[in-house]
């Protein structure tokens, strides 16, 4: 970063103490991670010069043969990951893609199914803050409160909310919730009240490329994700389908006159649709990190995440505290601190002080605002790529467990941070020192 360095001294220290802190902390969100160097690098490339509306092969500028292999690169690579037909990897991000199912299956006013946000789901899935509940109508189903099915999907209650609300979309995906998802029953309902059936894998889409959750692929007629949380990638969004379908809306390409496949609706609505030009550089990291999710290591990288969540799981459990669901299958732990008497807010800034990032995070029927909190949300995917196995998970649930159980202790928390940094130095992650 010489250059950078040289040209511009503020913006370089901004960035250079942002990798200092990536470095010599514990990052826990769950929607993070980190990726390669050769990531960055072609996110660092010249390809952000490049504008390139349209697909390869059919662009609205001059100059793309080089960008139109870049992205048919990423498309190929993006299809043999997930045992797909189709694939768009132009969205700028998730809630990009997921703006594109909307205005493709949607009109402003039709009604919608999705996770509540405050059980575990995402803005773009009907929040009244976000376009999808401001411009549609939302339902919500949540999880359970008590019983077997305590913090988990009751799926003959979203049977019987699709009966009453008659969707013309069900959503499936979260962006807390630490259990899998039953597609085939997901669609079983779908069919059954005439929706189409959405899932955003956003959280898990590294995990079910590794085979390690349930597919959505042949049951959804349209999958969403980003591309930076389990799948490693740059920051950015995607849209799949398993197998292509013709257009239920009989709506017809203009010269020939047949009709359009679904792809194309998708396609259209992600450009002109919805964004202008794609991120040409972005587009090519994509490609890259597929590339490496498509090497057998991978699927060992998705094991040992879902191993640490679970490690991670007990030693909080084995501490006294409550997990919602009880437990996990994927990434992720939340953990409902009213039992501790601690909010979600004053946990995320007692543990920051020992540079242990998580985030505050709203649970099942949580009586708190979403700026305070009940919960508290803890991935494994960043920490796992820096080489974490369970016993260092182990620790980590102790490191934090000193400081929550000791709120006001100042020498707590120095001793914790000390920790911290010995534990991150013995797992190195970015090397960019000046030459
Ligand atoms: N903001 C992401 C997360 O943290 O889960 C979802 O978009």
């Amino acid at each position: 970063m010489n250059d950078l360095q040289k040209n511009d001294p503020r913006m370089y220290e901004a960035i250079q103490q942002e990798v200092d802190r990536q470095n010599e902390g514990l990052e826990l969100i769950a929607s993070e991670n980190f990726v390669s160097r050769a990531v960055l690098q072609a996110l660092g490339s010249p390809l952000t010069n490049k504008y390139a509306e349209g697909l390869p092969g059919k662009r609205y500028y001059g100059g793309c043969q080089h960008v139109d292999t870049a992205e048919d690169l990423a498309r190929e690579r993006a299809k043999e990951l997930f045992g797909c037909e189709w694939v768009n990897v132009q969205p700028h991000s998730g809630a990009s893609a997921n703006a594109a199912v909307f205005l493709t299956l949607m009109k402003p006013g039709d009604t919608f199914l999705g996770l509540d946000l405050s059980h575990g789901g995402h803005l773009t899935h009907g929040s009244p803050v976000n376009f999808s509940g401001i411009l549609y109508e939302s339902a919500h189903y949540g999880v359970e409160r008590d019983g077997p099915l305590a913090g988990r999907i009751d799926m003959n209650k979203v049977r019987d909310l699709a009966r009453k609300q008659k969707p013309r979309m069900i959503s499936i995906g979260a962006s807390a919730y630490s259990r899998d998802f039953d597609y085939a029953a997901f669609r079983d309902i779908a069919d059954e009240v005439g929706a189409f059936l959405w899932m955003d894998m956003a959280h898990t889409a590294g995990l079910i490329a590794a085979g390690l959750l349930n597919d959505p692929m042949p049951h959804c007629h349209i999958v969403s994700t980003t591309t930076h949380k389990t799948l490693r990638g740059p920051r950015g969004g995607m849209l799949l389908i398993g197998k292509d379908y013709e257009n239920p809306f009989g709506k017809k390409a203009p010269a020939s006159g047949r009709v359009k496949r679904m792809s194309e609706l998708f396609d259209s609505a992600v450009f002109p649709g919805t964004q202008g030009g794609p991120l040409m550089h972005v587009i090519a990291a994509k490609g890259v990190s597929f590339r490496e999710a498509l090497q057998p290591d991978f699927v060992e990288y998705g094991k040992q995440i879902i191993a640490n969540a679970k490690a991670m799981a007990k030693a909080f459990l084995d501490r006294g505290y409550d997990l919602v669901s009880g437990g996990t299958d994927n990434h992720l732990v939340l953990i409902d601190l009213r039992s501790k008497g601690l909010t979600g807010n004053e946990a995320e800034a007692a543990l920051q002080t020992a540079d242990i990032t998580v985030n505050k995070n709203m649970v099942p029927f949580d009586e708190t605002s979403p700026f305070v909190t009940s919960g508290m949300r803890i991935g494994t995917p960043a920490m796992t790529t820096r080489g974490f196995g369970e016993a260092e998970f182990e620790w980590v649930v102790e490191l934090m467990d000193r400081i929550l159980s000791d709120m006001g202790n100042g020498d707590v928390r120095r001793h914790v941070k000390e920790e911290v940094r010995a534990l991150c130095s013995r797992f190195p992650l970015y090397d960019f020192a000046v030459a």
